[in-house]
């Protein structure tokens, strides 16, 4: 991966590696190099090989259009024509070409996680886990480049990122040993037990086959359908329904193998893993209505956070981390039946211990190349990391293997430069289409002799991929689960108790909302039975929502105690990368401002100018106006004294901007409103007309009044909680 310079802008988003010409450019140049904050896969040929040459050699070259084949073209803006006004002839190869190439552009998106983002980073070890593991990439101070992409599962490409809905959240490790691949999650367990039901699941929560609605959601009967009568997918759906299912960026979520993992140390012992990743970012979420109001405001919110904070330089890290438990025959730990997915191992029973740690420095250069062309593969291991025999870990070996034939059309996906292994590859398979390597010798089989009997299998010290030998249980051959696997609700009880009570209101709130939004009655009521299992008061509230009674609980099981872990709320964490918006009128004097934009940007925080007009006022350039600033954008807000209705403040002008308000301009209103109902601190310098305009006193939690020098300080303090989080009531009702 290309080297990083970094650099700090004070805002990101600069499209391109040099400042534009006014006019169209008339004098030949080669193409521009990438931007700073952009890496590209390795230059290695299809078959593993450092090709030494830069990320640039592989982009387009010289200074001239060509066609594909190389030959220069005068002409790209007309085509061949039989006179100015007659028709246009099948001869023109260009024109041909040109369209027949666009027309095939787009490949099958992912039939799930369609919708992602992608950057490039370092994994280092810090070799705590050479006892348990002889993967080399987890030997200590081993360097491993990373490439990793976030997702939603349920929305198209072009949906919206705030849905709510799971994150994916997959790593490929470039080890010395070939691809690792850990494609995980953010929520630890999942909808079912057995991969046989995916079809089932993805076909409930994938809009309506008749009218293809709604988009990127599972507020809709047939998820709730799905949900309410395969009661295994109360766990997950648990999960969803809490802040999880709203994360603030991909920068603050926990990552899940959710699997557990057999791992084999240099000596052969064996223990079985839970894999996690650690944001030292914290875990945040955003709130349901700043949600809504990105999906519009902002869809592209969490692709756009992640990429500005690499461009920024707040490179995200994250540390990974084993919960190891004994391979003991049952494969079941404190009660936990390891091989059900649907369960996790709380913190507290097994803590998770820190291997390493990652940190994304680069965003990806081409979208399509990197981001839309990697492709994951559950398979993908090596020595020391094996599967067990989680029944929906199995199917996951076949199906991400077989989806890319479509997806990438053909068998060679491997070659793709993003999917490249980091090491010699002679795989000894052969041709296909999109065939990229020119494959020498004869013998292509073995044993043979005519291609000096290349290649050899590896020996115990050439660092193989051995299956692990695993003793299995005698059994009739038969299609069903462990006795274990019936229990599907007292570990969704245990992550409901857990919830701090501002947690928990969101959940019924959610609840309620979602299958408010269910046509079907009975779906509803269905879901109520499933609830009731759950928490008695989660059911009554939510039963509230909708206007029905309760049911009672067909289930009952004992305390199940609660894990402090799983609550989110608590703590502070570092701000880099996060967006203080500063709010000044006119007459604005620049000494507070800068102050501010100063403290900010030594925090790492990404400091934008909110002005009534664009361009500069005094000195100060301003990033966003009135007009086209939205509450979502920032995760904190300070006020610079007086803020007059500017132009455009009426309605007519811009209708977000509400009945024109006396001393404020309206859109300010608005914006401190909302940053006051989604818990944000808020800071206000000099008069505070527009705090008390939206309703705002001093008093009230997250707010602070003073100078820029006073303010700063406790500003960044509050924003490190990430919300005010007295300011929320803690019960839906109240
Ligand atoms: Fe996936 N999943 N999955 N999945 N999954 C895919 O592979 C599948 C499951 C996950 O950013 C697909 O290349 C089956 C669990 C992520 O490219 C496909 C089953 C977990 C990504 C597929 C599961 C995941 C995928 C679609 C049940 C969390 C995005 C395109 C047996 C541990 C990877 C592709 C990326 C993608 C199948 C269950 C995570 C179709 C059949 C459990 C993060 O192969």
């Amino acid at each position: 991966m290309a080297t990083i310079r970094r650099r700090k802008p004070p805002v990101p988003g600069v499209p391109s590696s040099a400042a534009p010409s006014y006019e169209e450019p008339t004098t030949p140049t080669g193409p521009l190099p990438p931007k700073p904050d952009q890496g590209g896969p390795d230059t290695l040929t299809p078959t593993g090989v450092s090709t030494g040459r830069p990320p640039e050699s592989v982009a387009q070259q010289g200074e001239f259009l060509t066609t594909a084949h190389g030959a220069r073209l005068a002409d790209s803006d007309h085509s061949l024509r039989v006179g100015r006004r007659g028709p246009t002839l099948l001869q023109d190869h260009h024109l041909r070409e040109k369209v027949s190439h666009f027309d095939h552009e787009r490949i099958p998106e992912r039939v799930v996680h369609a919708r992602g983002a992608g950057a490039h980073g370092v994994f280092e070890a810090n070799g705590a886990g050479e006892g348990i593991c002889r993967a080399a990439f987890l030997q200590a101070g081993a360097q491993t480049p990373v490439f990793v992409r976030f997702s939603t599962v349920l929305g198209s490409r072009g949906s919206a990122d705030l849905a709510r809905d799971t994150r994916g959240f997959a790593t490929r490790f470039y080890t010395s040993e070939g691809n690792y691949d850990l494609v995980g999650n953010n929520i630890p367990v999942f909808f079912i037990q057995d991969g046989i039901k995916f079809p089932d699941v993805i076909h409930a929560a994938k809009p309506h086959p008749d009218r293809e609605i709604p988009q990127a959601q599972s507020a809709h009967d047939t998820f709730w359908d799905f949900a309410s009568l395969h009661t295994e997918a109360q766990a997950h759906t648990m999960w969803n329904m809490s802040d999880r299912g709203i994360p603030r960026s991909f920068r603050t979520m926990e990552g899940f193998g959710v699997h557990t993992w057999r791992l084999a140390n240099t000596a052969g012992d064996t223990c079985l893993v839970k894999f996690h990743w650690k944001p030292r970012q914290g875990v945040h979420s955003v709130t349901w209505e700043e949600a809504q109001l990105s999906n519009g405001y902002d869809p592209d919110y969490h692709r756009r956070d992640l990429a500005d904070a690499i461009e920024s330089g707040a490179f995200p890290v994250w540390d990974l981390g084993v919960q190891v438990m004994p391979d003991s025959e049952d494969e079941t730990f404190e009660g936990i039946d390891l091989l059900d997915p649907t369960k996790f191992v709380p913190e507290e029973l097994a803590p998770v211990q820190l291997l390493g740690t990652m940190t994304l420095n680069a965003n990806p250069t081409n979208y399509f190349a990197e981001t839309e062309q990697v492709a994951f593969n559950v398979s993908n291991l090596v020595g020391g990391i094996d599967v067990t025999n989680d029944p929906l870990l199995q199917a996951r070996l076949f199906s991400y293997l077989d989806t890319q034939l479509t997806r990438l059309g053909g068998p060679n996906w491997n070659q793709l430069p993003i999917n490249r292994a980091h090491v010699p590859v002679n795989d000894m398979l052969r041709d296909g289409s999109h065939q990229d390597a020119v494959h020498g010798g004869t013998a292509p089989y073995r044993p043979n002799s005519l291609d000096g009997g290349c290649p050899f299998v590896a020996g115990h010290d050439d660092h193989p991929f051995i299956d692990l030998p695993v003793q299995v249980e005698a059994g009739i051959k038969e299609r069903a689960h462990p006795a274990s696997f019936a229990d599907h609700f007292s570990q969704v009880t245990l992550f409901y108790r857990s919830l701090s009570p501002v947690e928990q209101a969101h959940v019924s709130a959610s609840y309620t909302f979602e299958l408010s939004k269910c046509y079907d009655q009975s779906i509803r009521e269905r879901q109520l039975r499933a609830l009731a299992n759950i928490d008695a008061e989660l059911c009554q509230k939510v039963a509230d929502g909708l206007g029905l009674t309760p049911p009672a609980p067909t289930v009952t099981h004992d305390d199940v105690g609660t894990s402090a872990a799983l609550t989110q709320v608590g703590g502070s964490w570092p701000v880099a990368g996060r967006q203080l918006g500063i709010v000044i009128g006119e007459g604005v004097t620049e000494a507070g401002v800068t102050t501010l934009q100063k403290a900010a940007q030594a925090a790492g925080v990404v400091p934008l100018v909110i002005g009534p007009h664009g361009g500069k006022i005094g000195n100060l350039i301003v990033n966003r106006t009135y007009a086209n600033a939205a509450s979502i954008e920032f995760d904190a807000l300070v006020l610079v004294g007086d803020l007059p209705p500017a132009p455009g403040a009426g309605v007519s002008g811009d209708t977000k901007a509400g009945a024109a308000a006396s001393a404020t301009d309206p859109r300010i209103v608005k914006l401190v409103n909302e940053a006051w109902r989604h818990a944000k601190a808020i800071g206000a310098i000099g008069a505070n007309t527009a705090l008390t305009e939206a309703g705002v006193t001093p008093k009230d939690a997250g707010i602070v009044v003073g100078t820029a020098k006073q303010l700063a300080p406790a500003l960044l303090d509050l924003l490190a909680k990430h919300r005010a989080w007295d300011r929320f009531p803690t019960s839906q009702d109240v």
